[in-house]
């Protein structure tokens, strides 16, 4: 029977997981749950102790038709006739375990870093535990935190060996399980499976616990449900969609809810009711439980960042991707500081951005903040050329299975295979704080009302703005920034009054 890897538990005995309940016990309703491979890893009994438990715990996974593996223990396998080992970088080598199991047992092997994967490959390994994920307290001493770049990265660098299964551990919970396999993904490979030890070991109902996983691992995440329509791909096919688009994203009426920097709050709310959407000003991450009911999109800016935002923004992006509603994240002034470079990093890790939006600096810290670095992008000049822009966005776009908007003078629109240079606007835009961060909201509202094709939807929010940026710059009372504010306000009004109406001549030979 082929190694079925997708729902992979591993056991703790400690006390703070099993509460005092026997191991069996808890194995066996995980069994009933759904789990697919049991390892039995027990860092502290004593080798008679461990052989007995081992023993015990077989006779239960044999009944379940379940493979059990026994951690670092090769002799514990040995002697209990077990289907395998799981083998951990510091234990026996898989040449060495060879030679003592019989032909058919399966060996595993623990991996956090491209060259050990291509050894564990090389060896002959029939699976690869790739971690850690996340941080997690049930293990405390791991070697690196790699993230689900990092394990890309890791899948990317043994694609060609189809045969080995790979298993992502530390730190997977209910929460984060679907993107996890969704994220750590690479062309030609992607995760088999997770491995769990407290989400089911410690559970108060270890069967209810594992059916949540394995449904959770069949069902594709919120988020990435409506990703599989068929796409327009030349830039003119894109162009002639626009006006459509804006003219759905007006009528949706979208809801966009802002946890958004002091500064431009006024503005960004003045941008989002002139394109007729309704604007929610919410730095408070409970109350994301209920917005995110509505059809809306969520808005990270980190602005004007303070020590209780970023618990805030993760229990939001939690609501909103187990909705499945678009998340916009803008790293602003990403690399500015420790703490600024940290709360990237963390809230990457913490949930899904269907849009990453930032200048040059921003996405540079966002490729950056991963354990694991595929490309040397950050190694490269202190500023890139147009064509560095657009890989970046592209590449960034492309490991985060997202969308990502590179601004600046040219703004670089990526959705990991088309990539989509933007030279609308106009330098007044420049002069007036809140600019920038609008096109977050905006894309927001135009990720809300159109589902099917992100990057066209986020491109439609980009065009309407920047048209009205430039009709109202042309306008011979507009004399500076001061009166440029009001009739940005009035041309993107003028715009949405227009699609409302059908009518579409806005667009016509302008983009
Ligand atoms: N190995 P939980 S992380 C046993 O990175 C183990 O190799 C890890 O526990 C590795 O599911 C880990 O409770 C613990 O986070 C995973
Ligand atoms: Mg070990």
């Amino acid at each position: 029977m082929p190694l079925d890897l997708s729902l992979y538990l591993v056991t703790d005995s400690t006390a703070a997981i099993l509460k005092e309940r026997d191991l069996g016990t808890v194995v066996e309703e995980a069994l009933k749950g759904g789990v697919t491979v049991v390892q039995y890893r027990d860092k502290t009994s004593d080798t008679g102790v461990q052989v007995e438990t081992a023993r015990k715990l077989h006779s239960i996974t044999q009944k379940y038709g379940v493979p059990l593996l026994i951690n670092d223990r090769v002799d514990v396998a040995v002697a209990i006739g077990a289907e395998g080992v799981h083998l951990g970088q510091d234990d026996m080598n898989i040449k060495d375990a060879k030679k003592l199991l019989p032909p058919n047992a399966i060996i595993g092997i623990s991996t956090s870093s491209i060259e050990e994967a291509k050894k564990a490959v090389a060896d002959g390994a029939d699976y690869l535990g790739v971690g850690t994920m996340f941080a997690t307290p049930t293990k405390t001493n791991t070697k690196s935190m790699i993230g689900t770049a990092g394990t890309q990265a890791i899948l990317n660098a043994i694609s060609d060996s189809p045969s080995v299964g790979t298993v992502s551990i530390g730190g997977i919970n209910h929460t984060n399980v679907q993107r996890v396999m969704y994220q750590s993904h690479s062309p030609k490979k992607g995760l088999d499976g997770v491995a769990i030890v407290s989400a089911i070991m410690a559970a108060d109902d270890p069967k209810a616990a594992a059916e949540e996983f394995a449904k959770l691992i069949k069902t594709p995440a919120p988020f990435a449900l409506t990703l599989n329509a068929p796409r327009a791909n030349e830039a003119e096919a894109l162009l002639e969609e626009v006006p459509r688009i804006v003219r759905k994203m007006v009528e949706v009426h979208p809801l966009v809810h802002n946890m958004i920097n002091f500064v431009v709050a006024n503005f960004v709310a003045n941008v989002a009711l002139s394109i007729g959407a309704s604007p929610i000003m919410s730095p408070y991450g409970d109350e994301a439980t209920d917005l995110c009911q509505f059809d809306g999109a969520l808005l990270i800016n980190m602005g004007t960042l303070t020590s209780e935002s970023i618990s805030n923004y993760l229990k939001a992006i939690k609501a909103y991707n187990q909705r499945g509603n678009p998340v916009i994240y803008d790293p602003v002034g990403a690399g500015a500081t420790h703490i600024r470079r940290n709360t990237v990093r963390d809230l990457m890790r913490g949930g899904y951005f269907d849009l990453i939006k930032g200048n040059e600096g921003e996405i540079r810290q966002a490729w950056g903040s991963s354990a694991v670095q595929q490309r040397g992008v950050d190694s490269g000049p202190s500023t890139l050329d147009n064509q560095q822009k657009a890989t970046l966005a592209r590449d960034l776009a492309r490991r985060e299975r997202n969308i990502v908007l590179l601004t600046g003078a040219t703004d670089y629109l990526s959705d990991g295979e088309r990539v989509i240079a933007v030279e609308n606007g106009h330098p007044l835009l420049g002069q007036v704080t809140g600019t920038g961060c609008a096109i977050g909201t905006i894309s927001g509202c135009f990720l809300t009302s159109h589902r099917s094709d992100r990057l066209l939807a986020v491109l439609s929010g980009i065009l309407m703005y920047e048209i009205a940026a430039e009709n109202a710059a042309s306008k011979e009372y507009v004399r500076g920034p001061g009166s440029f504010v009001p009739t940005f306000l009035d041309e993107l009004y003028a715009i949405r009054t227009a699609a409302a109406k059908g009518d579409d001549s806005w667009f016509v030979g302008r983009a």
